[in-house]
């Protein structure tokens, strides 16, 4: 947990989200600024900076959230399959664009065109 991180508030429930899903490692939640029809994003609720800071030990909670994002993104609406699926995107540190630095994919997908493709 990290006072200051907005992703902690968020899977702490102190600031108000969407939520798609809970356990008790793993919060996921629509983006606040989607870029297609299915946008959401998943965090572990342990504050992770980011893949730079993963250990060994964080290979099944990993493994986890990796088997998980396919059944949410089915249930929020983007299609299986071949012709369907959804883009896995995570931004780390500054060079690779993060902006919120607490460990978080986003899942994007559904019908094309997207707003930035
Ligand atoms: P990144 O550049 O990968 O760090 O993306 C951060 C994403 O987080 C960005 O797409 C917008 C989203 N975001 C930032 N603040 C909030 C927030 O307070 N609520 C929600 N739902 N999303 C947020």
């Amino acid at each position: 947990m990290s006072d200051n991180c907005i992703f902690c508030k968020i899977a702490r429930g102190e600031i108000p989200s969407r939520k798609v899903y809970e356990d008790d490692e793993i919060f996921a939640f629509h983006d606040i600024n989607p870029i297609a029809p299915v946008h959401f994003l998943v965090i572990p609720k342990r504050h992770v900076p980011s893949l730079q800071d993963v250990a060994a030990s964080d290979v099944p909670l990993l493994g986890r959230m990796q088997v998980l994002i396919p059944r949410l993104a089915l249930e929020q609406g983007c299609r299986p399959g071949p012709e369907g699926g959804f883009r896995l995107m995570a931004n780390n540190g500054a060079d690779g664009g993060q902006e919120v630095p607490h460990l978080h994919y986003h899942v994007i997908g559904g019908p094309r065109p997207w707003k930035r493709d």
